[in-house]
C-alpha cells in the first residue's frame, strides 16, 4: 500500500447531483484520487461494501480502476462493480439496497455530452441507495480543501470478466449489471399482463440515447416482453454517446419526436438519459409533459401497477415542478410535499414512508423502489396505465386534464451565459422581492415573490435560496434559479406555469407566452444577459 502525499483541488464541491466538471479537469493528476479519497475520509467504508458504477462515458474505465485501488487502499471491504463498469444510476441505487452497501459511487454527468472536451462526474450515494444528503456532501468538501494524502494499493481488475478477485485485503465483486435491476422490475410491474400488450397491435419505440440503458432496455421490453426486435434503438452505450447530447427532450431527441409525429408512427415513444434516470414519454403526436407524468402515474399506479396496489402514502415534487401532483394528492387525500431541486432532497421522506412516488419537472419520476429517479421505471409505468386502459398517451392526458385542469408548462434554459452577469441579475431580483409584491403581471397581480427555502420534515434540515418564486393571484407562478449542475458558465431556468380548469386545448407556448415576456422584462434578460431566446425549451 502506497500513502501519496496531495494538494487540494479547488472547486470539488458537489452540485445539485454529485462532482460535475470538464472530463479533461477530472483527468489532472490526483483530482479524482483526491475527490475519492475525501469521500473515503469523510464517510467511514472500513470493512463495508461499496458499489461502483458509471453510465460507460470516456473516462468511465480509467476512473473505476483508480477507484477500486483507493478502495483497496482504504480497506474498503468489499467493492461490487458492474461489468465494463456499466451501471444506470437507478441500478446502481437497486444495487446497493439488495446488498446491503453502505454506499455507492456513481460515476456520471447524466445528460451532459461525453467525451475528452465534455464533461464528467461522480456521486456519492449513501447506504439507503440515494445521493448523499447536503450534510455528508458538505462534509467532503470540507475534506477536499484540507487534503493532503491518497491511500492506494497496486492492481488492475478486468472488468470484463465476472467473478471475485482481491486487490490487498479488499474483495472485488464484477456484477452482473442487469440482474438486480431487472428482478426488481418483474416483482413491481406486471409482466405476463405486459407481455400480452406488447405481443399485440401496440407498436413501442424506445431510444436509448446510445447510453446506459440500451441494454436493460433490450433485455426487459425486447427478450422478456417480447417487443418485435428493433423496437429499441441506439441501444449500445458509447463513450461519447454517438456525438450526441443524451437528453430525452423536444430539442435532444428531435428524431424520435419526429417519428411519432407521423400518421403511422409507433404508438408509443420513450427515451432515456445517458445515466438511465430520466425519461421522456410520447404518444403518437402527443409529448407528455414531466409534471403531468408524475401526477397521471401517481394517479393510476394504484390501479394498474401491482407494487402501489394498497395505494400510496404520499407525494413530493420538486418546487419548480408543476402542480398538477398537488391536485392528483388532493383528490387522494394523501399529502403532497414541494422540496427543493434535486433527488437527495426526496431520500428522508421515502426512507420514511411518508411518500410513495416522486418527480420533477426536469424528466425525472420515481418511486420508493430505489432512491434515485428511474427512467425505465416510468416507461413500465406508462406501458402498464396504457395496458390497463387500453387508451392511447394522448387519451390519457386527456382524460387526466378532464379531472384535473391542467397546469400548462414550459421549462426555458439558457446555458453558458456569463457567471457574474448571471449573477448580478439575480441579486438585482432579489434585491426587489419586497416591492413586488401587488404589481401587475400578466394579467394577473404577483401574491408572493421570495426564494424557496425548505425544512426537511423528518430530519428538520434547513436549505435556502433554492430558486425566486414569483406566485399570482391566478394560480400561476414562474421560478428563477440558476443550475446546479453545469460545466461551463452558468445555466438560467425559468419555469413557468399556469393553470386552467376547463380551457384544456390551448397551446402550451401561446398560454406561457405573456407570463415568459413578463419575466423576461421583470429580470432584464436582453440586456444582462444578452440572449433573445431560450436555448431549450421544455
Ligand atoms: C438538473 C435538474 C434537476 C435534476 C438534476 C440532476 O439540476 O434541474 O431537476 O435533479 O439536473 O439530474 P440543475 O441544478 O441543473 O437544475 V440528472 O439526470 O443530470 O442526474
Ligand atoms: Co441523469
Amino acid at each position: 500500500m502506497a500513502t501519496i502525499p496531495t494538494q487540494p483541488f479547488a472547486g470539488q464541491k458537489p452540485g445539485t447531483s454529485g462532482l460535475r466538471k470538464k472530463t479533461r479537469e477530472f483527468m489532472q493528476p490526483g483530482y479524482l484520487e483526491n475527490f475519492i479519497q475525501s469521500v473515503f475520509d469523510a464517510v467511514d467504508l472500513d470493512g463495508q461494501t461499496l458499489v461502483v458504477g458509471g453510465d460507460g462515458r470516456y473516462f468511465n474505465r480509467e476512473a473505476i480502476q483508480t477507484i477500486l485501488r483507493l478502495a483497496a487502499g482504504n480497506r474498503v471491504g468489499r467493492v461490487l462493480v458492474a461489468k465494463d463498469g456499466i451501471l444506470s444510476t437507478p441500478a446502481v441505487s437497486c444495487v446497493i439496497r439488495e446488498h446491503g452497501a453502505a454506499g455507492g459511487l456513481v460515476l456520471s454527468a447524466s445528460h451532459n455530452p461525453g467525451g475528452p472536451d465534455a464533461d464528467f462526474g461522480i456521486k456519492y450515494n449513501a447506504s439507503n441507495g440515494g445521493p448523499a444528503p447536503e450534510e455528508i456532501t458538505e462534509r467532503i468538501y470540507r475534506r477536499t480543501l484540507e487534503i493532503d494524502e491518497y491511500r492506494m494499493v497496486d492492481g488492475y481488475v478486468d472488468l470484463e470478466r465476472l467473478g471475485s478477485t482481491r486487490m490487498g485485503k479488499t474483495d472485488v465483486e464484477v456484477i452482473d449489471p442487469l440482474a438486480d435491476y431487472v428482478a426488481l422490475m418483474e416483482k413491481i410491474f406486471d409482466f405476463d399482463r405486459l407481455r400480452d400488450f406488447l405481443r399485440g397491435d401496440f407498436r413501442m419505440r424506445f431510444d436509448g440515447m446510445n447510453g446506459v440503458t440500451g441494454p436493460f432496455a433490450r433485455e426487459i421490453f425486447e427478450n422478456l416482453l417480447g417487443a418485435p426486435e428493433g423496437s429499441v434503438i441506439r441501444a449500445t452505450p458509447l463513450e461519447d454517446f454517438g456525438g450526441e447530447h443524451p437528453d430525452p427532450n423536444l430539442t435532444y431527441a428531435a428524431d424520435l419526436v419526429a417519428e411519432l409525429a407521423g400518421a403511422h408512427g409507433p404508438d408509443f415513444g420513450a427515451a432515456c438519459d445517458g445515466d438511465g434516470d430520466r425519461n421522456l414519454i410520447l404518444g403518437r403526436g402527443s409529448f407528455v409533459s414531466p409534471g403531468d407524468s408524475l401526477a397521471i402515474i401517481a394517479d393510476m399506479a394504484p390501479k394498474c401497477i401491482p407494487a402501489y396496489r394498497n395505494g400510496l402514502a404520499g407525494i413530493a415534487r420538486s418546487m419548480p415542478t408543476s402542480m398538477a401532483a398537488d391536485r392528483v394528492a388532493a383528490s387522494l387525500g394523501i399529502p403532497c410535499f414541494e422540496t427543493p431541486t434535486g433527488w437527495k432532497f426526496f431520500g428522508s421522506l421515502l426512507d420514511a414512508g411518508r411518500i410513495t412516488i416522486c418527480g420533477e419537472e426536469s424528466f425525472g419520476t420515481g418511486s420508493n423502489h430505489v432512491r434515485e429517479k428511474d427512467g425505465l421505471w416510468a416507461v413500465l409505468a406508462w406501458l402498464s396505465i396504457l395496458a390497463h386502459t387500453g387508451q392511447s398517451v394522448s387519451d390519457v392526458m386527456q382524460d387526466h386534464w378532464r379531472r384535473f385542469g391542467r397546469s400548462y408548462y414550459q421549462r426555458h434554459d439558457y446555458e453558458n451565459i456569463s457567471s457574474s452577469a448571471a449573477d448580478a441579475m439575480m441579486s438585482s431580483l432579489r434585491g426587489r422581492l419586497g416591492a413586488l409584491v401587488g404589481m401587475e403581471m400578466a394579467g394577473s397581480r404577483i401574491r408572493v415573490a421570495d426564494d424557496f427555502s425548505y425544512t426537511d420534515p423528518v430530519n428538520g434540515s434547513v436549505t435556502k435560496n433554492q430558486g425566486t418564486r414569483l406566485l399570482l393571484e391566478d394560480g400561476s407562478r414562474a421560478v428563477i434559479r440558476l443550475s446546479g449542475t453545469g460545466t461551463e458558465g452558468a445555466t438560467l431556468r425559468l419555469y413557468f406555469e399556469a393553470y386552467s380548469k376547463d380551457e384544456i386545448a390551448q397551446n402550451p407556448s401561446e398560454r406561457i407566452c405573456p407570463l415568459a415576456d413578463a419575466v423576461g422584462a421583470l429580470l432584464e434578460l436582453n440586456a444582462r444577459v444578452g440572449r433573445a431566446a431560450p436555448d431549450v425549451v421544455t
